[in-house]
Parts: C-alpha cells; structure tokens; sequence
C-alpha cells in the first residue's frame, strides 16, 4: 500500500521536490518500467485514462488495488442489500451524525441577495454546483463517518448530482459495504469502485460509464493529492488534504486520563497523524505521558500508534496558556482542543485554527462523529487560507447587474474615461452610447 507519504509538504513544495520512500520509487518503477516520480506517474495515469476510459480505469484497478469489477458502477441493489444488513444500532448512529450534521449546516447562512442602494439593482445569486465528486479513501479503515461529513454538506446546499468514488477494499473489487450503507442512507444511488489517481482522472475527464463532475472532493494518499492539484482549473477541488492533526492546550484543571485518551484517538489513525500537548504545567506534562503508556497497551492499533507517536507527536511546555495560544495560531492545526479551565477565554486569542473544541467534554472524537460540524477540515497549516468543508465549498456565486437608463448614463461617463485610458475604444463607443 502506498502511504500519504508527505502529503502536507505538497503545500510547500513542487510535486518534483517531495521526497518519495525507496520503496514507493521502487513499485513506481516495477509498475512503469522506468524510474518515475508520483507527480510523473499520476501524470501517465491521468493521460492513460483521459484516452482509454474505463478499461484504462479498471487496467489501473487491477495493478494497483488488486482487483477491478466488470462495471465500475455499483448496482443500486447492491446499495440497498448492504443499508438493510447493517446492524440496528450502527444504523441509528449513522443516522444520529447525519441528522445532527444536517441541521448544522441548515443554520449556515447561504442568502442570494439584491440592492437598489448604490443606483440600479445589483447583486449575488447563490447557486448550487450541479455535480460533486466525493471520494472516500480505503486508508487504513473504511470510515463511513466521512462519507457523512462531506455529503450532507452537499445535500444542504443543494446539489442536485452527488457521486461517490471509494477504492474497493484489497483484492475484492468491491467497496466495504459499511461504506455503501452510509451513502444509501444519505439517498445516494451513484457509487464506482474506483480509487487513486485513475478515480480522480475518471470524475474530471468523464469516461463512458462515469459522467465528469465539476468539482472533486475528499482526502486521499499521495497519488490522489497530486491527481487533484493536476486536475484542478478542468474541475474545482476541496483542498490539498495531508495527515490528521491534533493539538491539545491543557492546564492544571485537566485530566490526564481524558486528555492522553484524546491524544491517542488522534494518533491511531495512520502514522503520519500527529498528536500535540501543549501545557505550561510539568506535572500535567508528566502524568498524560504516563497515561498515554499505559493507555496505549490496550488499544488494536498499538503498531500505528508507536510510529505516529515516536514521529510527529510529542508535548511541548509552555510559559504560560498565552504562549500556548500563539503557537497554536503559529501551528494552524487542522484540531485544537482547550482542555483549559477557562476555554472560552482562551479561544478568544485564537486566529488559526481548522476547529476549535472548547472543554474536556468536547473532544475531537465527538467532533468527528457526532458534534454537527463537518470532520473535514484544513491540515498542513493551510487553516492560514481555508476552512472545514461547510455549505459555501458547494455552491457559487453569480453577480448581477440590472441598471437603470440614469445609472448606465451616469456610470457610462467613467467607464468611457477608464477604456480610453486603456486603449480599448470599442469598449468606450459601448460605454458612451448609455449617456
Ligand atoms: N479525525 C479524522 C476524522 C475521522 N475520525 C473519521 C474518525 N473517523 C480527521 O478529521
Ligand atoms: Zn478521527
């Protein structure tokens, strides 16, 4: 499997420059016949399947997932089979994460809006995109929360096509069928089995069997990440997504046992994810270290959790909770928990941040289930420039301009002035037949 090798360096440096595991050039090599880089191999897959189509997406399938099904769409029956097995009590959760999300963006102002305050009418149309591609990575567990987290968005704003493209699941051509259920609970019917970059290619080039969307969506590995930034200005994206982050601010009022719980929640999700304490308090410092030890002998995922935890995971002490706050806002992580005694006071020195959990009862793992505010949300540091996926990332604005016989008149004159100054008197002659 390939991992999401430095995907947040995708952020800071041309594809050329990201430094690739031996064993990735390796397999990039056996693959291709000849030493490649991702960038170049997503390049010749992106080629491969904008010309051959769906053979070209079930060839890559087959190398690269270990199987492709004869139809890259799943059969709506196959849909519906897999939301009636699902247990009871999975069911109702899923239910629960998708009512609560749904009414949190329901509250999201999306308002077209006019004025005739600056002379004519003037204003903006909001309008829904008319088809999204939504893809959910296989990673190192199928994870149905995602498929909630960006699609009801989605169905908020009014998107009258939404399609999901999830990899199957290793040698099965076929995607986990908790994953299905999920999207057939959401009313989604149009489903492929396609993963890495030839689903990416796939949803901005159209093949015949899977007509092209305009905007792509979801994480994935590298070669996902590198196949959106390629495809983006056919299509729009979500964003560049790298590992999952966490930082934790906490002080003396917090409990180690909480707060090393959370930091492992965090960590076991690949090993790349990184869990931060940030504390001015040694003795806290001291004992979530011991708790997280202790904590972590008894989870499944204990081999993840040794990597993600020796590489890109530690504690920092701090002067004092102000410190803590600007290296948080310096940091922009995708997570920032304030296990703090005052959180509301401590989140208003916070600029920079994907999502910001105020209190020991707002945990990052009910955020990612449950909370109603989507889990996707910006890594890497890009919570400088950009936010969680939220009702806007699904819809665009359209300007209108409805003037008057004396508006044109009056703004013709300036607008004439402005196109002789650029030499362009075609667009003067229009501008002074309005006065
Ligand atoms: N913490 C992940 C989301 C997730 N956690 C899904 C569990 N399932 C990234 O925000
Ligand atoms: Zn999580």
């Amino acid at each position: 499997d390939v991992p999401t090798a430095q995907t947040s360096l995708l952020l800071r440096r041309p594809p050329d420059e990201i430094p690739v595991p031996p064993a990735v050039s390796q397999r990039l090599a056996e693959l291709f016949g000849e030493a490649l880089t991702p960038a170049q191999a997503v390049q010749r897959i992106l080629r491969d399947v904008r010309t051959r189509g769906d053979q070209a997406v079930r060839d890559w399938g087959q190398r690269l997932d270990g199987a492709a099904p004869d139809s890259l769409r799943v059969p709506p029956e196959e849909l519906r089979q897999a939301l009636a097995e699902l247990p009871a009590d999975l069911r109702a959760a899923l239910q629960e994460s998708a009512d609560r999300v749904r009414t949190f963006y329901q509250r999201q102002p999306l308002t077209s809006w006019i004025t005739n305050a600056s002379g004519g009418t003037l204003g903006q149309w909001v309008r829904p995109i008319r088809r999204v591609g939504l893809y959910v990575p296989a990673g190192t567990a199928p994870l149905p929360s995602s498929v909630i987290m960006s699609a009801v968005p989605a169905q908020v704003a009014g998107v009258p096509e939404i399609v999901l493209a999830a990899p199957p699941a290793r040698g099965t051509g076929r995607i986990a069928p908790v994953i299905l259920a999920a999207a057939a609970l959401l009313g989604i019917d149009e489903v492929y089995v396609m993963g890495g970059a030839q689903a990416v290619a796939a949803l901005a080039y159209g093949t015949p069997s899977v007509p092209p969307v305009d905007k792509i969506f979801g994480p994935g590995n590298l070669f996902v990440t590198l196949a959106k930034r390629e495809v983006y200005g056919l299509v729009g994206i979500d964003s560049l997504a790298g590992p999952t982050e966490t930082l934790i601010i906490a002080d003396d009022s917090a409990r180690p046992d909480w707060v090393a719980a959370d930091l492992l929640a965090q960590a076991e999700h690949d090993v790349l994810a990184s869990a931060v304490l940030l504390t001015p308090s040694p003795r806290l410092a001291e004992a979530v270290r011991s708790q997280v030890l202790s904590q972590m002998q008894t989870l499944s995922r204990i081999s993840i959790l040794q990597t993600s935890l020796s590489q890109s995971s530690g504690a920092v002490l701090t002067r004092d909770l102000d410190e803590a706050a600007a290296l948080a806002n310096a940091f922009g992580a995708e997570h920032l928990c304030l296990s703090v005694a005052d959180p509301w006071r401590l989140a208003e020195k916070i600029t920079c941040a994907g999502g910001v959990f105020l209190g020991e009862h707002s945990c990052e793992v009910l955020g990612d289930y449950a909370a109603g505010p989507s889990h996707v949300m910006p890594t890497g540091g890009s919570a400088r420039f950009s936010s969680p996926v939220n009702v806007w990332d699904f819809v665009k604005l359209i300007s209108l301009v409805a003037l008057d016989p004396q508006t044109a008149a009056q703004i013709s004159r300036s607008a004439a002035r402005l196109a002789d100054a650029e030499g362009l008197d075609g667009h003067a002659a229009a501008a002074r037949m309005r006065q």
